[in-house]
């Protein structure tokens, strides 16, 4: 980690599917085998890319039961009590249909209906996190999606990790099928003997999950391909050195990929933040990810004014922004692009990531300028609603017959006249 220019910020921008015309062929070939053979060809991938012979797909109660006395009570009242922050934050998200009427009898409206179904993809290995789980299910499940479908690669053991289970079960996950990658990806999205195809897939995954989730977006709708995960500190000389380094660091053991960035008015600042994110990083198990995603995509902006440390931040547009300022919240309204911000010493990223009730599935890559945190509206879809009446329609009906006309779509016109005759 260094101090760099201000104008070296384009150096952040990381691309996550480059070169991977190779990936890309397997990944047509796995989806269209799944496509013909359904289930056997599930069977047939997990055992070749996962190294295990299933006996069935679907997660059984036992399974889920033995997950609870897997995880002990402790850990089971956290992640409850997790859920229930993430519920009670997303159930505010809901939106309502609305209807109003006007003098002439006229109703419009727009009608709000939660998706039939969703998918939920769960990576494997160290990056089944059970967070995650709770993250894509909870806003889908307040939307009212009616049927959720948990996928995600089996362990050698032919298991899904315990905490998955649980944290899927609380989320009120009802299907849960052990299968991931590519075909994972293919089975929710053209359906299986046992696997329900659904309206929408979500959920992180590495480069072939990804670029399958590309391939079928249109037959289903997808949530977002995100890129490794970003943090990015504002500063000025009242922060604490060594909570920033720790809110880099945490970011920073993701990805060899992720970046963590300090913008700062205080040299003094950075430099102690430099050698706090050094001595911390010995210690942290995870110690060869975090210092290369340091090396590579760590760094330190020193700014003359805060105004000029704000413009940093609105151009890289971070997935995740802290405002470590004397007075955070005066300098919340100036912040166009981020994907959540945390405001003071306290509010350290990882806050966000596991408890307070925020999603943590986040725009990354400075797609924070366009784009929203996962919520649940990405589960609700809209239908518009319009009633005429007859005094309407007598009262405009040469106006829309004439505006037919004008686009040369006399069938539009007379579908007007015919109601203005007076013949019914
Ligand atoms: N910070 C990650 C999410 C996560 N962190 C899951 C821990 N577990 C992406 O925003
Ligand atoms: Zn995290």
């Amino acid at each position: 980690m260094k101090f760099e220019h201000i104008s070296e910020l384009g150096r952040l921008e990381r691309n996550l599917e480059e070169n991977t015309a190779f990936q890309r062929e397997s990944v047509l070939a796995i989806l269209k085998k799944v496509r013909e053979q359904g289930d056997a060809a599930l069977f047939e991938l997990t055992e070749t890319f996962d190294g295990v012979c299933l006996g069935s797909l679907e997660v059984k109660a036992q399974e889920i039961e033995d997950a609870y006395d897997e995880l002990g009570e402790e850990m089971i009242a956290v992640i409850r009590e997790a859920a229930a922050n993430i519920r009670e934050y997303h159930e505010k998200q809901k939106r309502h249909s609305w209807f109003f009427t006007r003098d002439d009898g006229t109703m419009l409206g727009q009608q709000v209906t939660p998706l039939d179904s969703v998918g939920i993809y769960v990576p494997g290995g160290t990056a089944a996190y059970p967070s995650s789980v709770l993250m894509g299910a909870i806003p889908a499940q307040v939307a009212g999606v009616e049927r959720i479908v948990l996928v995600s690669p089996p362990g050698k053991d032919e298991k899904l990790p315990a905490a998955v289970l649980v944290a899927a079960n609380e989320a009120g996950v009802k299907h849960m099928f052990k299968v991931g990658g590519a075909q994972a990806v293919g089975a929710l999205a053209y359906g299986t003997e046992t696997i329900p195809k659904v309206d929408k897939i979500t959920g992180p995954g590495n480069i072939y999950v990804a670029l399958a989730k590309r391939e079928v977006f249109g037959l289903v709708d997808i949530d977002m391909i995100a890129g490794p995960s970003e943090i990015a500190v504002l500063a000025d000389e009242t922060a604490n050195a060594r909570y920033i380094a720790a809110d880099l660091l945490s970011q920073a053991e993701h990805d060899p990929r992720s970046a963590a960035i300090l913008v700062t008015t205080s040299e003094k600042l950075g430099c102690d933040v430099i050698d706090e994110v050094k001595s911390q990083l010995d210690s942290l198990p995870r110690k060869e990810i975090a210092m290369e995603a340091i090396a590579s995509y760590g760094a330190v902006y020193i700014v003359d004014t805060m105004e000029e440390g704000i413009e940093a931040i609105n151009r890289i547009a971070p997935e995740h922004l802290e405002i470590m300022t004397e007075d955070p919240m005066s300098l919340l309204g100036k912040i166009r692009h981020a994907g959540a911000i945390f405001l003071g010493e306290y509010s350290s990223e990882p806050v966000g990531d596991y408890f307070a009730g925020s999603n943590h599935v986040l725009p990354t890559s400075g797609t924070a300028r366009f784009s929203s945190p996962l919520n649940v509206d990405d589960f609700m879809k809209k239908s518009s609603v319009i009633r005429y009446s007859k005094q309407a329609m007598l009262e405009n009906g040469r106006k829309i017959s004439a505006f037919a006309r004008l686009e040369g779509l006399e069938a539009h016109a007379r579908a007007i006249d015919v109601r203005l005759e007076g013949k019914p």
